[in-house]
């Protein structure tokens, strides 16, 4: 690349007087709108509705992002940067347009024409359907980290899968259980992908596998499925630096199966094709929950081997000898569910490319880092042995040699210690052999770390101790999540963004959030604490009004909101919450009329979805609704407490509620949650946190200073502990806590439904109590009481509170974690796009 190259093709003059111009005016998105309306969709301006104008809207839009993303991809043709790539199984966008908009910096002008053409920019900005390629935090995580990636200006690519049914929607039943309905989330088209489909893989399954000479083999046989790509443009924020996702989608190879055509079984022919399209049709709806599901595996092969021949071939075109890899390519591993990247990348290396066994091991150990974003038993992956025979056989050839090679090698570090070896085996032995993800995601990666201080430690300390001990700390690292403060505070909270920058000056904190503290001389202004306090009032009210609207429900919005959004989960406690819940209601109907006059108004909410088959998550999310019907109902509740439950909870929603916090809860038992991320964004909307010691609250507790979070329960050390006194010492709720023994029997009463219903939710704290209800109770009453007087005593030194939380959530943008992630781990550079 000399910068001087000839003009490709043609006349170079009439190419660039039709090169589309990036520096719109209004009147320019007004025509390209009207152009989009008029022949995209065929619609004019008499039978153009919302929807068509968010089409012709997005489609206007789409084009800014496509030429800079066109001069980013140009760019690092010619530059050859490194680069680094995030292998997720989940990406959850949710909308794109806003975020496109205000990233470009055009959404005035947007507005402006959308005003001239007859439409509001809100009402076509919610036209938009989320895009729900995730679970939850994990997948908000990846799309948080593209975005910081295009914003840092880091040549980041991710790469997952184009599920044809997202996110499941959930609906609420009269009886208050959950529904599931599927989300067809691509058929109004989607205008923001680019379908690529000369970009394409061929991806084997099944068929057998020969060893050749020196760990060489050979796969043939079995079915071949096609993967097509799909590219999503992930533009930064004021910077032409816009990135990638490639999203796969499976298709039948054509011609395929020809045989069984020749033979005139057409059905079985086209119900082999069928199956060939079903590895991407639907996204497992499980959150920290291993399902071991064959078509499961099917989606992980699938999209690591689509991606790694679209890595090695870009890698290809650079010319570079293959010793040269790892220099040029560095591959994030989210979680375990990308980690047959690696024994894939084995097999290119050593069965198509010739490269030696050890030479090829050497290239994989350079290139792959992963990391581990849970300690609960019941996430960690194993494959069964028999599957992998089945539908991977060279794989478990590469796997069964690797673990060789390995387990030798710990015999020699530690000679005669069978149990170490048997622990840290890729392999586990028992009824049937089953395949560790994790170990295999160790041993093929230069770096792995955990998403949060505590959770890196507990990664070191407890489940992969043992690697620890053998491959030293270093390749143990910490690297604490961060979330997107364009998306989670610029764009879902317009009236403290325009505050923020009013105060500092400029924009310049949504690219460097530190820039915050900046806040801090403000603290003790009156008139900015007014103004302070008005936007969250504002936001309060915007969320009162969504529920009179969906749930026409009148919430006071000058009540204290309390909200709880995350995945329904034993672990993650919605149970305490909503026992406090009732704790506080029988002390209502407690108090005579006087009393209850002096009570802090509250609004507690609660959303997120149960997995499908998590029969006890979707049994609390009954109780909290059901509770909610009857303390709703309740005139001696009436104006001091609401609780509600809604439904459907998505990231749209999240924008909307997570600025409208007071407090919010994080109450994981300690030692299980291994960040969490909702914490931060709540905390950055000038919410105060409501938490146990565990996860990222911990940080942010460093942060924005203890005597700004609710701290409560039984530390992460002491959890061993009580669970081995509940198992082997039980000790009755009445004795432990008189205040939860009454709760449990008010449920038990028949007051929210019949007690059968409610029977086992109840024995889960009664018996074994796996997640401390019953030890943290007290405490987290205790807590509840604090915030209740803070809140009420002196609302001013509550506003003071709220902004010191805000101005001092700079550490957790995920620009720094992306930064990290660049600097220590990847070796990579950011690269400017002209
Ligand atoms: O990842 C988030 C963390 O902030 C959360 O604390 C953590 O719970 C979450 C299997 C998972 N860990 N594991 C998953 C999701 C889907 C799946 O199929 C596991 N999600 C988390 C970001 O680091």
């Amino acid at each position: 690349a000399t910068g001087k190259e000839k003009w490709p093709r043609g006349d170079e003059e009439t190419w660039k007087a039709g090169l589309r111009s990036v520096d719109a005016d209004v009147n320019d998105i007004t025509k390209s709108i009207v152009h989009h309306i008029q022949t995209s969709l065929a619609r004019q301006a008499y039978n153009i509705d919302n929807l068509g104008a968010y089409q012709a809207t997005a489609l206007a839009a789409r084009e800014d992002l496509i030429i800079n993303w066109n001069q980013t991809q140009m760019t690092y043709t010619r530059k050859q940067p490194k680069r680094a790539y995030y292998l997720s199984l989940e990406f959850l966008m949710g909308r794109t347009l806003d975020n496109a908009l205000l990233n470009l910096g055009l959404k005035e002008k947007f507005e402006t024409g959308l005003d001239k053409l007859g439409f509001t920019l809100e009402d076509v900005l919610d036209s938009e359907r989320d895009a729900a390629l995730g679970n939850g935090g994990l997948g908000r995580l990846a799309a948080c980290y593209v975005d910081s990636g295009a914003t840092c200006e880091i040549p980041l690519w991710g790469y997952g899968l184009r599920y044809h049914y997202g996110m499941f929607q959930q609906l609420i039943a009269p009886d208050g259980s959950q529904l599931e309905a599927p989300d067809p989330w691509l058929d109004n088209s989607n205008p923001w992908e680019i379908p690529r489909l000369d970009v394409t893989a061929d991806v084997r399954f099944g068929g057998h596998a020969e060893k050749l000479d020196k760990g060489r083999g050979i796969w043939s046989g079995g079915q071949e499925v096609l993967a097509v790509a799909y590219d999503c443009p992930i533009p930064g924020s004021d910077t032409k630096s816009t990135n990638n996702i490639r999203f796969w989608s499976a298709r039948p190879r054509r011609g395929f199966d020809l045989q069984s055509f020749n033979a005139g079984d057409y059905d079985r022919a086209v119900e082999t094709s069928n199956s060939a399209a079903n590895i991407t049709n639907v996204l497992y709806p499980n959150d920290n929950h291993y399902a071991g599901k064959s078509l499961r595996l099917q989606q992980q092969y699938f999209w690591c081997a689509a991606s790694l021949s679209d890595i090695m071939r870009r890698f290809k075109n650079t010319g570079q000898p293959i010793s040269e890899f790892p220099n040029h390519v560095v591959i994030q591993l989210n979680d375990t569910h990308p980690t047959l990247a690696i024994p894939e990348l084995m097999r290119i290396l050593v069965d198509e490319e010739e490269v030696p066994w050890d030479d090829a091991w050497q290239i994989v150990t350079r290139t792959f880092a992963f990391t581990n974003h849970t300690v609960l038993p019941e996430a960690l992956e194993k494959w069964p042995v028999s599957l992998f025979q089945q539908l991977l056989p060279r794989h478990l050839q590469i796997i069964y040699d690797l673990n060789w090679t390995f387990l030798q090698s710990v015999e020699r570090k530690f000679p005669g210690d069978v149990d170490k070896m048997a622990r840290m085996s890729l392999i586990e032995e028992g009824h049937g052999q089953q395949i560790r993800m994790a170990n295999l995601a160790v041993l093929g990666s230069f770096k792995v770390n955990g998403v949060a201080e505590l959770h890196s430690e507990l990664v070191r300390t407890t489940i992969l101790k043992d690697f620890v001990d053998f491959f030293g700390v270093d390749k143990f690292r910490n690297v604490t999540n961060g979330i997107t403060p364009r998306r989670w505070l610029d764009q879902c909270n317009p009236a403290l963004s325009n505050l923020i920058t009013e105060t500092l000056g400029s924009r310049a904190w949504l690219k460097d959030l530190y820039l915050l503290k900046g806040l801090l001389e403000h603290e003790s202004d009156p008139t900015f604490q007014k103004k302070w306090a008005a936007a969250k009032a504002n936001n309060k009210e915007r969320l009162a009004k969504y529920i009179k609207n969906t749930l026409g429900v009148t919430v006071d919005s000058k009540a204290m909101f309390d909200i709880q959004v995350k995945r329904i989960h034993e672990y993650k406690r919605q149970s305490l919450n909503i026992l406090g819940v009732i704790h506080r209601y029988l002390t209502i109907k407690a108090m005579s009329p006087e009393e209850r006059t002096k009570v802090t108004p509250r609004v507690v909410l609660f959303a997120g979805k149960a997995a499908p088959g998590y029969w006890m998550a979707k049994l609390i999310i009954r109780l909290i609704v059901n509770v909610g019907k009857v303390i709703n109902a309740d005139p001696d509740a009436k104006g001091i407490l609401t609780v509600l439950f809604l439904p459907d909870y998505s990231v749209s929603l999240a924008e909307l509620l997570i600025p409208a916090s007071d407090i919010s809860e994080h109450i994981s038992t300690a030692g299980t949650e291994a960040s969490g991320t909702s914490n931060m964004k709540f905390c950055l909307n000038g919410g105060l946190l409501l938490g146990t010691v565990d996860g990222a609250n911990i940080e942010i507790a460093e942060e924005v200073g203890e005597e700004n979070v609710f701290f409560f329960g039984h530390l992460t050390p002491a959890v061993e502990e009580l669970r081995y006194q509940h198992r082997y010492h039980p000790m009755p709720v009445e004795k432990k806590s008189p205040a939860l023994a009454a709760v449990l029997e008010d449920i038990m009463s028949g007051r929210y439904g019949d007690a059968s219903i409610w029977e086992p939710f109840v024995n889960t704290i009664r018996q074994g109590d796996y997640y401390l209800i019953s030890d943290d109770f007290d405490s987290y009453l205790q807590a509840q009481k604090m915030v209740d007087e803070a809140y009420t005593k002196d609302p001013q030194q509550w506003i003071k509170k709220s902004i010191q939380t805000t101005a001092k959530m700079g550490k957790f943008s995920s620009d720094r974690a992306i930064m990290t992630y660049a600097e220590e781990i990847w070796n990579i550079e950011t690269l400017k796009i002209n």
